[in-house]
C-alpha cells in the first residue's frame, strides 16, 4: 500500500521497481506492529537471531557476510558532472557512466525478493534543519537499522508533502559481490545508489552517504554545514550548559567523549555532560547569529569492540535492550553477546562473529574489530534533554583533534576563527605502528571529513571561511586538542576518558573570558595552573604539573616537519585551496622557523 500521493516519489519508486523487478513493494509506516512483524520474519531466515529476552530484550544479532565489514573507500563514488566538482580526494565516476554502469547491476537484482520503501527524516520533522530521504531495500537488516539510526514512517512522508525535494536511495545486497561492490552519490541529483553490500556504514543510506556527503554538498548550496562531529552539553553546578562539536578521525574515541562520565569531584560539585550526538553534527546561523546544532540521527551505530563499564558505561547502558548487534561474538551459555574488552574473562562456550565455535586460546578475535551495536538514542543515561529541540543546541567551542603522538599539544586555541579553518584542514592522525614508542605513518584528514566530503575540499575549506564571516564576532571558539601524546616507552602521558573533562573545563573558561593563555607559535596554551590537575593520576602515578607542563609544550622541528608535511597535502588540492589557507601556513611556517641567533663579532 502506498502511503503517499506525492507524484515525483511514486514515479521514482515505480521506475526503481521497474528496474530492479521485486516480487512485491512494502512501504515503511513507522509502526510497531510492521516492525514486530519484520524481526520475526528476519528471525525466521536467520537474518537475525533474537538474543536472551531477560537480560537484553528486544535484542537481536546479526552477521553479516565475512567479505563485508566495513566501508569500502575505494569504491565508494562522487558522481558529479565535471570531475573537478569532486575534487582530489574523492573516486569519482561520471554520472551518465555510472548510472548505466550500475543500472546493469540493479537490472532484476531484486528479482524473488521484497523492496522495502524506507521514507526517513534526518533530524527532527519540525526541526528547520529537517530533511527527508526514502531508501529502496532488499534489506530487512537495512530496514530495522534505518529505523533506530533516522526517524521513520509515515510522518517523514507527511513533512515532505508534495515536494520533489528529497534524497532518492536505492540499495540492493544483490548477491554482495565486492568486485562489483559500489557505493555511489550524485549530489546534483540528490541521488545515493549502492550495491552487492550489507554493512551498515554502506547501506544505512541515512548516515554517511546522506547526512555528510549529500548534506555537505546541500550544505554549501544553501549556506549551512554537515559535519562529522559529536555534540555534548556540560552542565556547571549553576545549571547553565554550553555546548561543544567535535570532529576527530575514526578511533579516536569520538563516542566516548560523547558519552563522557566525569570524575567524581566534578560529579560532586554539580557538573553533568549530555549527549546531543556522536557521530554527526548539522550546523546553521540561527536568529540570534550564534552557530546552532543538531544531531541529525536518532541513534548510534557504534564500534563495540573496547566498549564497557569503565571506558563507557552510558554506550553500554544504551546497548542493552531494542539493539541490534552485527559481527559481536555470541555467548552461548546465556544467549548474550561478548566483545573483545567488554569482560576480563571471555565466555567459555561462545560461536566468534563469523558464527563459528570460537577457542579462547586460539589467539583470534571473538568479535569482528569493526562489530557494531545500532542502538536508540533514547537509550541512552545522559542523552541530552534537548536532543529532540527542532532547534537545536547553541555552540560555544568547536574541537579538532587527532591520535599524535608528539606534535600536537593536549590542548591550544585556534587565534581567530580563519586560524581555527586552518587547524581543522591540518587534522591529522597517526597510525600506531607496532613497535611500541615509534611513531606511525601520518594520514591527514582534515575536519575528519575526507572520506565524508560530498565535493572539492578546497571549497569545503572556502565554506567554512564563509561560514565564519556570516558568525563574525559570535563564531564559537576553536580548539584543537590531543589525548594521545605518549612517552618513549609509548605510554600515553594523559589518562584521557572522563579526564578529558579537565580540557573542556578550560575550554569552556576561555570561551567565558574568565582565563587568560599564553600566546605562542601554534596558538594560544594554557596557563599551566588554569588545567586543574588535581587528583589527578596517569600511569600509576600522580600527574604533576611538570608532566602537564610537558603535554602542553611545543616542539618547533615537530612542527616545521609538520608543516612541510602540510604543504605537501595541500599541493594535492590544487589552486581551489583557499588563498587565505596558504596564508596560515606561512604564518606557521614563520612562527616556528629555527630562531636566528645574532652572533656579535669579538673586539679584535
Ligand atoms: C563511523 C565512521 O562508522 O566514521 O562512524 O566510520
Ligand atoms: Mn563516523
Amino acid at each position: 500500500m502506498e502511503m503517499t500521493e506525492n507524484k515525483t516519489v511514486l514515479r521514482w519508486v515505480e521506475e526503481m521497481a521497474a528496474l530492479t523487478k521485486p516480487d512485491e513493494i512494502v512501504w515503511i509506516d513507522g509502526s510497531e506492529e510492521q516492525a514486530k512483524a519484520l524481526y520475526a520474519e528476519a528471525e525466521k531466515t536467520g537474518e537475525m537471531l533474537p538474543l536472551n529476552e531477560g537480560k537484553l530484550p528486544g535484542c537481536t544479532l546479526h552477521r553479516s557476510a565475512v567479505n563485508d565489514v566495513a566501508r569500502v573507500e575505494d569504491r565508494t563514488f562522487i558522481c558529479t558532472r565535471k570531475q573537478e566538482d569532486a575534487g582530489p580526494t574523492n573516486h569519482w565516476m561520471d554520472p551518465r557512466e555510472c548510472y548505466e554502469k550500475l543500472g546493469r547491476l540493479f537490472d532484476g537484482a531484486m528479482r524473488g525478493r521484497t523492496m522495502y520503501v524506507i521514507p526517513y527524516c534526518m533530524a527532527k520533522e519540525d526541526s528547520p534543519f529537517a530533511k527527508v530521504g526514502i531508501e529502496l531495500t532488499d534489506s530487512i537488516y537495512v530496514v530495522l537499522s534505518m529505523r533506530i539510526m533516522t526517524r521513520v514512517g509515515a510522518a517523514a512522508l507527511k513533512t515532505l508533502g508534495d515536494s520533489s525535494d528529497f534524497v532518492k536511495g536505492l540499495h540492493s545486497k544483490k548477491d554482495l559481490d565486492e568486485t562489483e561492490r559500489y557505493i555511489c552519490h550524485f549530489p546534483e541529483d540528490n541521488t545515493i545508489w549502492s550495491i552487492n553490500s550489507g554493512y551498515g556504514g554502506n547501506v544505512l543510506l541515512g548516515k554517511k552517504c546522506f547526512a555528510l556527503r549529500l548534506a555537505s554538498y546541500q550544505g554549501k548550496k544553501e549556506g549551512w554545514m554537515a559535519e562529522h562531529m559529536l555534540i555534548l552539553g556540560i552542565e556547571n553546578p549553576q545549571h547553565e550548559t554550553k555546548y561543544i562539536c567535535a570532529a576527530f578521525p575514526s578511533a579516536c574515541g569520538k563516542t566516548n567523549l560523547a558519552m563522557l562520565v566525569p570524575p567524581e569531584k566534578f560529579a560532586a560539585r554539580g557538573y553533568k555532560v549530555w549527549c546531543v550526538g556522536d557521530d554527526i553534527a548539522w550546523l546553521r546561523v540561527g536568529e540570534d547569529g550564534r552557530l546552532w546544532a543538531v544531531n541529525p540521527e536518532n541513534g548510534f551505530f557504534g564500534v563495540a569492540p573496547g566498549t564497557n563499564e569503565k571506558s563507557n558505561p552510558n554506550a553500554l547502558a544504551t546497548t542493552r535492550k531494542d539493539t541490534i548487534f552485527t559481527n559481536v561474538a555470541q555467548d552461548l551459555d546465556d544467549n548474550t553477546v561478548w566483545w573483545e574488552g567488554l569482560t576480563k574473562t571471555p565466555p567459555a562456550h561462545a560461536l566468534n562473529w563469523k558464527g563459528e565455535p570460537w577457542d579462547p586460546e586460539s589467539g583470534e578475535k571473538a568479535a569482528h574489530p569493526n562489530s557494531r551495536f545500532t542502538a536508540p538514542a533514547g537509550n541512552c543515561p545522559c542523552l541530552s534533554p534537548e536532543f529532540d529541540n527542532p532547534q537545536g543546541v547553541p555552540i560555544s567551542a568547536i574541537l579538532f583533534g587527532g591520535r599524535r603522538a608528539r606534535t600536537a599539544p593536549l590542548v591550544f586555541e585556534a587565534r581567530d576563527w580563519k586560524h581555527g579553518v586552518f587547524l581543522g584542514s591540518a587534522m591529522a592522525s597517526e597510525t600506531t605502528a607496532a613497535a611500541a614508542g615509534q611513531v606511525g605513518t601520518l594520514r591527514r584528514d582534515p575536519m575528519a571529513m575526507l572520506p565524508f566530503c560530498g565535493y572539492h575540499m578546497g571549497e569545503y575549506f572556502e565554506h567554512w571561511l564563509r561560514m565564519g564571516e556570516k558568525l563574525g564576532d559570535k563564531a564559537p571558539k576553536i580548539f584543537h586538542v590531543n589525548w594521545f601524546r605518549t612517552d618513549e616507552q609509548g605510554r600515553f602521558l594523559w589518562p584521557g576518558f572522563g579526564e578529558n573533562m579537565r580540557v573542556l573545563l578550560w575550554i569552556l573558561a576561555r570561551c567565558e573570558g574568565r582565563v587568560h593563555a599564553r600566546e605562542t607559535a601554534i596558538g594560544y596554551l594554557p596557563y599551566v595552573k588554569d588545567v586543574d590537575i588535581e587528583g589527578l593520576e596517569v600511569n600509576g602515578g600522580e600527574l604533576t604539573h611538570m608532566m602537564l607542563d610537558g603535554l602542553l609544550s611545543v616542539d618547533r622541528t615537530l612542527w616545521r616537519e609538520d608543516a612541510e608535511d602540510l604543504t605537501r597535502f595541500y599541493e594535492t588540492l590544487g589552486d581551489r585551496l583557499p588563498p587565505e589557507l596558504w596564508e596560515e601556513l606561512r604564518t606557521l611556517k614563520e612562527n616556528v622557523a629555527p630562531k636566528v641567533r645574532r652572533v656579535t663579532r669579538g673586539k679584535p
